[in-house]
């Protein structure tokens, strides 16, 4: 009897060997196909980022060839080198950057180019003294961005017969020092330069996310209760910061969106913001879309194959309009 155990025993030790073996055989011969990237992105900051995040890792999963290596950085440029580091010591195949803000990269881009580790930057771009640290760029043109929205705004007040109005502007801004920050901003105050009743009243920094927007609109508009000043437009960087925002309006009983109330701009165009769209709380929606990771899918593939893509790969962007915005199109939006 105890010997028919120890055959059964036997026989499933044996299974069990070659199944491993069987797996780590098939693992390992695939694994050397498998192209492994270390992808080191901002945080978790906004819908945006989490809708991008997503793309990322839909795109650079395993079925598709790869292994990605995520980091969240939490918002902070030091754990974005940690994360680096940590890539170039894994000798990834390939790193991918979504830096947080432009400068302080040249550096950490040297130790993976003396890895000959390509690197392939996402989203807000670098400024560094050599091109040749980074091998792509995918993004949006966030200058046109801002272009869209302000070319919208003169449409709009000229519809509402205030072309001639003063028009007093409430800006809240994205992180100082991300390319979208910097170019919305160029967008903004380009045409506040164009039109000689455009002020800009305040700047409110609100790093993308809707609890510090939500506070320091809280502080303004309590400032601004005994000045008397007027706010005719608010030009908020992100959909989150524009929900915190609204929230600080909300609760000082402040009129916006629709054709009579404070005239809401607000960038990414994530779900969320295209219904408020939809009920006329916010009046514009610009476009950036997150989705990146079939772009970058297709580069390193394209590297892969030998090719040299161009450098600067542009995503498209629109916008939607709180009286043109419809179910339908909110229906077939990917994020
Ligand atoms: C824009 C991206 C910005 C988004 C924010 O491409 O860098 O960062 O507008 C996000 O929502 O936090």
């Amino acid at each position: 009897m105890a010997k028919k155990y120890f055959f059964i025993a036997m026989a499933v030790i044996i299974m069990a060997i070659f199944g491993l073996t069987g797996c780590v055989n098939v693992a390992d011969s695939e694994k050397k196909d498998i192209i492994v990237v270390g992808f080191s992105q901002v945080g978790s900051e906004s819908s945006w980022r989490v809708a991008n995040s997503e793309s990322m890792k839909k795109a650079l999963c395993e079925e598709e060839g790869f292994e990605l290596i995520f980091d969240d950085a939490k918002q902070k440029q030091e754990n974005q080198y940690k994360a680096i580091r940590n890539f170039i010591q894994q000798q990834v195949d390939y790193i991918v950057l979504a830096p947080i803000t432009e400068n302080g990269w040249d550096d950490v881009l040297k130790e993976a180019k003396q890895a000959g580790i390509p690197v392939i930057i996402v989203d807000r771009q670098v400024d560094v003294s050599d091109d040749s640290l980074y091998i792509n760029w995918v993004g949006s043109d966030f200058l046109q961005e801002g272009k869209m929205a302000t070319e919208w705004l003169e449409g709009e007040l000229e519809e509402r017969g205030r072309e001639n109005d003063e028009i007093n502007i409430l800006h809240v801004r994205g992180t100082n020092g991300a390319t979208a920050q910097i170019f919305r901003t160029k967008g903004l105050q380009d045409a506040v330069d164009e039109h000689i009743n455009w002020n800009i009243v305040s700047v409110l920094d609100g790093e993308y996310t809707e609890a510090l927007a939500y506070e320091v609109t809280k502080e303004y508009l309590e400032k601004i209760q005994d000045t008397g000043e007027t706010i005719d437009v608010i030009y908020s960087e992100n959909d989150n910061m524009t929900f915190g925002v609204l929230k600080a309006l909300d609760e000082a009983g402040i009129e916006y969106g629709g054709e009579d109330g404070i005239i809401i701009i607000s960038f990414d165009a994530v779900r969320s913001s295209l219904e408020r769209c939809l009920v006329g709380d916010i009046n514009l929606c610009v476009e950036c879309n997150p989705l990146h990771g079939p772009r970058v899918a297709n580069l390193i593939r394209s590297i892969e194959a030998g090719n040299t893509p161009s450098k600067r790969s542009y995503v498209s962007d629109t916008y939607f309009s709180y009286d043109s915005i419809t179910h339908e199109v909110i229906d077939e939006r990917a994020y």
